[in-house]
């Protein structure tokens, strides 16, 4: 099915020099853009990830890379997008050779422990019954030794393949891997994901804390339900928590 649904779409590509950021180029012009465009910078010098925090994006050094995708149905179809994402990150990263790729609820992509690639769904106005998402994805290649503080513990593609994957590969396969996946969550939603992300899921029945704006759940857990909510068993039983203002940690 993926083959069939992804022969409908053909990537319009950006490249770029150095810009602020793939996901504020895209949603300053969303207006008449196809579906699969795609716009990739060689740095950016306002990165985003997610609740105003920084993307370091060096020079050369990574993937910087944004699709515009315009859903049908408006804002309830997302729930889960960002999963469906990372499973065609995953994709992507093994169809080049690397390996021992796990994922972190909600938007996260982890190695050894540590972060090598991050995805920010922007989602513009609904337009008719229409919503216009940027799909955001920064992947760490080879990042320079000088590099400023990141603040959490990462990593990159160079100590996890030897010789270093070659950026131009690692992006046409991630436009195609996204394109199909793309294609296959506006026709059946986060279902046929499910079952991938969760053999990835880096917490699967482990101990962790949510943190939820000021608060912290302490629970084991239970890995996505059938929208991509993450599921925490407590003393009271199993929960699902959604929302882009939760945290999950390690304890
Ligand atoms: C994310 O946010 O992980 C989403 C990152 C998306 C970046 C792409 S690059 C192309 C497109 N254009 C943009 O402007 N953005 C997207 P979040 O879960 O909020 O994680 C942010 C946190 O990750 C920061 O607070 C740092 O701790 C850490 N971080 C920052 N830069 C990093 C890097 N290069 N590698 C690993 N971790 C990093």
């Amino acid at each position: 099915i993926r083959e069939q649904l992804a022969s409908t779409h053909t990537a319009e590509i950006e490249v770029l020099n150095v810009i602020g950021s793939t996901n504020q180029y895209l949603k300053d012009q969303t207006i008449g853009l196809n579906n699969a465009h795609t716009c990739l910078a060689e740095a950016q010098t306002a990165g985003k990830g997610r609740h105003g925090r920084k993307w370091v994006s060096p020079y050369a050094a990574s993937l910087y890379l944004s699709m515009h995708w315009s859903f049908a149905g408006g804002y309830s179809v997302l729930g889960g997008l960002s999963l469906a994402v990372g499973v065609a990150i995953v994709d992507a990263l093994n169809q080049c050779g690397v390996k021992g790729i796990q994922l972190k609820w909600p938007n996260d992509i982890y190695a050894q422990g540590k972060k090598l690639a991050g995805v920010l769904i922007e989602v513009e106005g609904q337009i008719g019954s229409e919503c216009q998402a940027i799909i955001g994805i920064g992947i760490n290649v080879a990042l320079p030794t000088n590099i400023e503080e990141i603040g959490q513990p990462w990593i990159d593609l160079s100590q996890l393949s030897e010789p270093v994957i070659d950026r131009n590969l690692l992006a046409g396969t991630l436009i195609r891997e996204l394109t199909k996946s793309l294609t296959l969550f506006e026709n059946c939603g986060l279902d046929p994901f499910i079952s991938k992300w969760r053999t990835l899921d880096i917490y699967a029945n482990q101990p962790v804390k949510l943190l939820i704006g000021e608060k912290a759940i302490s629970g084991i857990s239970r890995g996505i339900d059938g929208n991509g909510a993450f599921l925490l068993e407590t003393e009271l039983g199993v929960k699902a928590y959604h929302g882009g203002e939760i945290s999950v940690r390690p304890i």
